[in-house]
């Protein structure tokens, strides 16, 4: 490395020195932490953004500020890579490594050995990063620690583009490395043509468009999603809790908050009994349905989760294969989850005969197994996911839409196809394209959300969060369905299992929260509440509690 790029890296990371006693890592979805501890992380992850950018002939990288479903106070940072998809995982230990530095010269010393590692032409320069960041207050400082990492490798660009949902981010990045139209009025725009042409390609209008209640969790999803519905016919959403009126960002609100709890949110209640309700969560990649069943159930909601989002994608992709006939049943279809999944959406599944593989939780994992499907659905319960259509089947079904006479319902299944294949992101879940997707379902079929909701019924599960001192003192198996450190303990959670009737239950480090987080089910709520409170009772045995 050259003596000027040693300069410039040394002279920018004095201006961000790391705080004392905090060890970063990477984790499920980035880096995160209380936003006041994170200035020296964001700085260093704009330095290895740069050189991703170089490793990859200058391809664009993204950079993504934001913390999604944690608490306002918290911020965090990850990277996208020129495909769209999550940062390649072979260079997240270089992450860690950079991210707890102790010195600048460290920092220097571990750049140069990665540099030479990996040939990367630093000297060139050439580096290209666009940043974008959710609403959290301090989101802004934080970019412009991320610009000033991203410019210390000299000859690299920052690109500022502004508040954005991750998925949006992931989206642009991708269409701009494949030469596409890639500004946000872009995503915009092949959004409202995709979904325009699907509700077009509906048979018959077999049911009156009720309105959508959306509860934006106070974040960039419900800002993204008033502009949106201003180039929308065919769909009305009211869109609650914008943030704009005062409340807080994922406070009682949001995706990740009524999957966990199933109670409404904050700002709806006994008027809006039996309406169609979506939440997104603080950076819009997550979307979970609900709704409230009867004036007598308190703040209790009928969920709909990731589970049965995709449930409700793969009928109908399903439905579009049978129509093409022989060749359609060719392609293979296969579906992606996790340890998460309610057992009841992995029987639905397996019912229609599809693939059911398992990944471990992020979303990173589950995107590479659904890669290897010509159309590959993955959801996580917690309402992340989407469908990935590979280039080989996409153009098959560009072909076919050529040789089948147009009108016919051959030509009608394929079009489908190929528009979900542009409305749904390609890159990472997506709760605005997601949403468009399960809303022209619903009209297609004609279904109300009480009649989806009937595909199955979920096995009562019950998830809760310990707070322990150190929760990587878990260390689970690869699909995270047994823990195999702390000695001991899944043993005593196999003894605890067996006291229920179809009991499941199992934990694992979270890799966004410092906690570890208990999941069960059961045939009773009563029964899945007590197994996951004794196995909570364990963990806290096991681990101490903090
Ligand atoms: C992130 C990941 C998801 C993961 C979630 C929870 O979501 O992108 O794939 O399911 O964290 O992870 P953990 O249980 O390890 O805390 P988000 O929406 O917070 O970015």
């Amino acid at each position: 490395m050259e003596e000027t790029q040693i300069a410039s890296i040394l002279k920018s990371s004095e201006l961000y020195p790391i705080p004392q006693s905090v060890k970063l890592s990477y984790g499920t979805a980035g880096f995160r932490a209380d936003a006041s501890l994170l200035e020296s992380t964001v700085y260093r992850v704009g330095i290895l953004s740069s050189l991703r950018s170089l490793n990859l002939k200058s391809s664009i990288v993204g950079l993504m500020i934001t913390a999604s479903h944690n608490k306002v106070s918290d911020n965090g940072v990850k990277v996208s890579d020129p495909s769209g998809g999550m940062l390649s995982q072979e260079w997240e230990p270089f992450a860690d490594q950079i991210a707890n530095a102790s010195s600048p010269r460290e920092l220097v010393s571990l750049i140069k050995d990665f540099v030479e590692k990996e040939e990367i032409a630093i000297e060139k320069g050439g580096g290209e990063v666009w940043l974008g960041r959710d609403t959290r207050p301090s989101g802004e400082r934080l970019l412009r620690a991320a610009e000033i990492g991203v410019r210390s490798v000299l000859g690299s660009v920052a690109v500022d583009v502004g508040v954005l949902t991750t998925p949006q981010l992931h989206w642009m990045v991708r269409a701009k490395n494949k030469g596409l139209k890639a500004t946000e009025s872009d995503y915009f725009e092949n959004l409202v043509t995709s979904f325009k042409c699907l509700i077009d390609l509906i048979p018959v209008n077999k049911v009156e468009i009720s309105t959508l209640l959306l509860d934006g969790a106070n974040g960039v999803g419900g800002m993204k999603m008033e502009v949106l519905r201003g180039f929308l016919s065919n769909l009305d959403v009211e869109i609650r809790n914008t943030g704009r009126d005062g409340g807080v960002l994922n406070e009682g609100v949001g995706a990740d908050f009524v999957q966990k709890e199933k109670v409404v949110p904050l700002g709806f209640g006994v008027k809006d009994v039996g309406m169609r309700c979506a939440s997104f969560d603080g950076d819009a990649d997550r979307l979970v349905y609900f709704y409230i069943p009867s004036e007598s159930c308190g703040d209790k909601v009928e969920l709909l989760d990731g589970d049965k989002i995709l449930s409700l994608f793969a009928l109908y992709i399903k439905e579009q294969l049978n129509i093409i006939g022989d060749e359609g049943k060719q392609c293979r279809l296969g579906v992606v989850q996790t340890a998460y999944a309610n057992g009841a959406s992995t029987d639905y599944v397996k019912e229609m005969w599809l693939e059911v593989v398992f990944a471990k939780t992020g979303v990173k994992h589950l995107h590479e197994k659904a890669e290897e499907f010509d159309v590959g659905i993955y959801f996580e319960a917690n309402g992340h996911g989407t469908i990935l259509f590979s280039e080989s089947f996409l153009s098959w079904l560009v072909g076919k839409q050529k040789d089948y006479s147009e009108g016919s319902d051959k030509h009608n299944a394929v079009s489908r196809l190929v528009a979900v294949s542009n409305l749904i992101n390609q890159a990472v879940g997506d709760a605005l394209s997601g949403l468009l997707l399960v809303e022209v379902i619903l009209q297609h079929m004609g279904w109300s959300v009480q009649k989806w909701n009937e595909l199955y019924k979920d096995l009562p599960s019950r998830q809760v969060k310990v707070e322990v001192p150190d929760r990587t003192a878990v260390v689970t198996t690869s699909e995270e369905t047994e823990a195999l450190k702390p000695l001991g303990i899944q043993d005593a959670i196999n003894a605890e299992i067996k006291k229920y009737q179809h009991g499941r239950a199992f934990i694992r480090p979270s890799g966004t929260e410092d906690v570890v987080r208990v999941y069960a089910e059961a045939s009773t709520q009563e029964d899945a509440d007590s197994l996951a409170n004794s196995v909570a009772q364990l963990v806290k045995s096991f681990l101490g509690s903090s």
